[in-house]
């Protein structure tokens, strides 16, 4: 924080990163924003196109393209820098090249003096804040991974439209691993107060089935849009503006991020999707739902998929 004013800087300026900025800026979130990229010109064309749209904008927002030198009083490092996953190239190939490039970018922002809290959305995003956390040597609570923020977002989107139900009273989360082993918890959802199981037995037109097919949808939905558009960001992106949001406005919401277990759901040494409250400090505490035995058992197989990947790689 500088002079009372927000500072966040923004490394990557790709789709997701630039989608970020301009959903910082439409969202109303007052402040300065630095925008570091390796390819200096398009954070430098990326700062002056959203100042160009300043005037029409309803908070000011002072951005600014940078270096690292920007992190010293950063309030927030979002980190979206990242390798794109090539044809043929395995998840571990991914998690080793992006881990290689955030021991250089983590070690930039703590050497110029970062005390702030990152948030972490490359992928692969469990093992990227992993390796934020191990690289960085701040506390646990300062690294927040995106986890399966984007997933729950897209599951109450899709529940909300099956129920005909305002997306923001679907209640619901998925959990685990961004990625194939993640799992919804059923156990726990609702619409409003009322348990999704006892909505069912009211209103027998919904079926089991079409649950089971909201979630195939959800899980693979990035694939589906990646073949149709070659990425996806604008999703992501908000949901990166609300974890902004939940932070400086020290919120205490509740969000489903990729935080480091220590005992909670019976797992340790690992950065995985899991509900927890966010405030101005990072995590304040991780939610622990009741889950049932088919959701601790994929749980605990979505984490041991995560421990496979982080055995293979050096911090
Ligand atoms: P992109 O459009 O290729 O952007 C990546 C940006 O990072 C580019 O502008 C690069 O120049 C920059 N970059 C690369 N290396 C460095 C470096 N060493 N230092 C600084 N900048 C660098 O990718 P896109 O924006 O589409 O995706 C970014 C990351 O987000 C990828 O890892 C995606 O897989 C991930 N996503 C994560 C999601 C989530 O839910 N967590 C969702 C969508 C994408």
């Amino acid at each position: 924080m500088r002079n009372g004013v927000n500072k966040i800087v923004l490394v990557g300026s790709g789709a997701v990163g630039a989608s970020y900025a301009f959903a910082l800026l439409n969202q109303g979130i007052p402040g300065e924003l630095v925008i570091i990229d390796v390819n200096k010109d398009k954070a430098e064309g990326d700062a002056m196109d959203l100042n160009h749209g300043l005037p029409f904008a309803a908070f000011h927002l002072k951005i600014r393209s940078g270096d690292y030198s920007e992190c010293k009083d950063a309030d927030i490092v979002v980190l979206t820098a990242g390798a794109p996953q090539k044809p043929g190239e395995t998840r571990l190939d991914l998690a080793a090249k992006n881990t290689a490039i955030y021991k250089t970018i983590v070690g930039e922002i703590m050497a110029n003096g970062f005390n702030g809290i990152f948030i972490v959305a490359a992928n692969p995003v469990d093992i990227l804040s992993y390796a934020t956390w191990k690289f960085s040597g701040l506390p646990k609570e300062r690294v927040i991974g995106s986890g399966t923020i984007l997933d729950t977002a897209r599951f109450r989107y899709m529940l909300g439209h099956y129920f005909n139900i305002d997306t923001r009273n679907i209640h619901a989360y998925i959990i685990g691993e961004h990625g194939d082993s993640e799992l919804p918890v059923w156990s726990n959802s609702s619409i409003g107060v009322v348990p999704i199981k006892e909505w069912m037995a009211n209103n027998p037109q919904y079926k089991k089935e079409d649950l089971d097919d909201i979630f195939i949808h959800v899980r693979d939905a990035a694939y589906e849009i990646i073949e149709k558009k070659g990425a996806t960001y604008y999703g992501i992106a908000m949901g990166l503006v609300r974890l902004t949001k939940a932070v400086l406005g020290d919120e205490h919401s509740v969000l489903t991020v990729s935080t480091y277990l220590e005992g909670e759901y019976d797992q340790e040494d690992v950065f995985i999707g899991v509900p927890a409250i966010v405030n101005r400090n990072g995590i304040k505490s991780i939610i622990e739902l009741n889950l049932d035995h088919e959701e601790k058992d994929k749980f605990n197989n979505s984490a041991q998929t995560l421990k496979d990947i982080l055995k293979g790689l050096k911090f």
